[in-house]
């Protein structure tokens, strides 16, 4: 069913020393195998995984064309001013169809050849059974376990997967750009529970304000305990660096916020995908060693046609799988 279900396979000797030490070849490897779902990655991440939790995750999100690459290469560079080293995580279902989108990502990466202190990465959308969310997760251990300070994720729209791969980050930015009034309603219930920074992109544009106003607006909603953060909203320009600089002081000041909050997103990211891992491994046992050919498949049918129903399906599943009763 997916990468994880079979630990045994050792990875490829030397592959996680190299890695961890910073190797880009080692580090491009790792990726591949992530990408790939090789049974040796599940090897491969359990001996780096004690390395980890050192970089901070950056999500960077928001509709196509909001000028998140753009954003997150800026970004880039001024975290390279600040003695920072970065990984960064695309992805973008644009970018392997579009060529836009790849010319774009190309020339990101010609503008950082050359230096050891960035490594990046665009990830395929397709084809990722474990799950779209835990590949990038998993890559970002990869980048983290290298010694990456910092792990920039960008990340397209707001579905699930979006969701749920923001929710694998430290710090979550959310970016619009002017005249996105609409926009931002129609965000609202995916984004506003997501976002801990807002950024008004394109403010070289008519209706920034505009834009800005119609957040707040949004915000004004939420009832903020004193203590808690509230949403800064940042207008930057990314094609110029106009107001990365303060982004990242905001993200900063985030980062040092004086709540445990970062610790509790932390545990709540390892239970959620510690209750996946376990759910995966143990539908894959029962899908080889309980089920009959074809069994599960029929069961959805018969769930279909309200002959069984789950609750009750998902019962004797269980009881089964526990040897605790024999199959009918
Ligand atoms: N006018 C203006 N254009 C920008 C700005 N930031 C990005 N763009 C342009 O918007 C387009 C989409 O940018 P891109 O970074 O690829 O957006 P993404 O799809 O969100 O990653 C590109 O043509 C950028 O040059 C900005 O601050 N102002
Ligand atoms: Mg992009």
């Amino acid at each position: 069913m997916s990468n994880t279900s079979n630990p045994a396979q050792p990875a490829a000797p030397g592959l996680a020393d190299r890695l961890l030490a910073g190797d880009p070849r080692a580090i491009a490897r790792a990726i591949s195998l992530i990408e790939d779902e090789a049974p040796t990655s599940t090897d491969l991440l359990r001996r780096i995984f004690p390395h980890t939790g050192r970089a901070y995750l950056i999500g960077v999100t928001g509709p196509p064309g909001a000028g998140k690459s753009t954003l997150v290469d800026r970004m880039t560079q001024e975290l390279r001013a600040r003695n920072r080293t970065v990984g960064i995580v695309a992805v973008d279902p644009t970018s392997p169809f579009t060529g836009g989108a790849i010319l774009g990502d190309r020339v990101r990466m010609q503008a950082h050849a050359g230096d050891s202190g960035v490594f990046i990465r665009s990830m395929a959308t397709r084809g990722h059974l474990g799950g779209l969310a835990r590949a990038t997760y998993e890559v970002a251990l990869v980048l983290d376990a290298s010694g990456k300070d910092v792990v920039l994720i960008e990340t397209v729209g707001v579905g699930q997967d979006e969701v749920d791969i923001v929710r694998t980050a430290d710090v979550s930015v959310v970016t619009l750009v002017p005249g996105a009034g609409d926009e931002v309603q129609a965000l609202k219930a995916g984004i506003m529970e997501i976002a801990d920074l807002f950024v008004v992109n394109k403010a070289d544009r008519e209706g920034a304000d505009r834009t800005v106003a119609s957040i707040e607006s949004l915000l004004a909603l939420e009832a903020y305990a004193p203590e808690a953060w509230r949403p800064p909203i940042l207008k930057t320009q990314a094609t110029s660096g106009t107001g990365v600089p303060e982004l990242l002081d905001a993200i900063d000041r985030f980062r040092s916020r004086p709540s445990d909050d970062g610790l509790v997103r932390r545990r709540a990211r390892s239970e959620f995908r510690l209750r996946e891992l376990v759910a995966d491994r143990f539908l894959d046992h029962v899908a080889r060693e309980v089920l009959g050919d074809g069994e599960f498949e029929a069961l959805l049918e018969r769930i279909a046609g309200r002959s069984v129903d789950p609750y009750s399906a998902a019962n004797d599943i269980v009881e089964r799988a526990l040897g605790r009763r024999k199959q009918a």
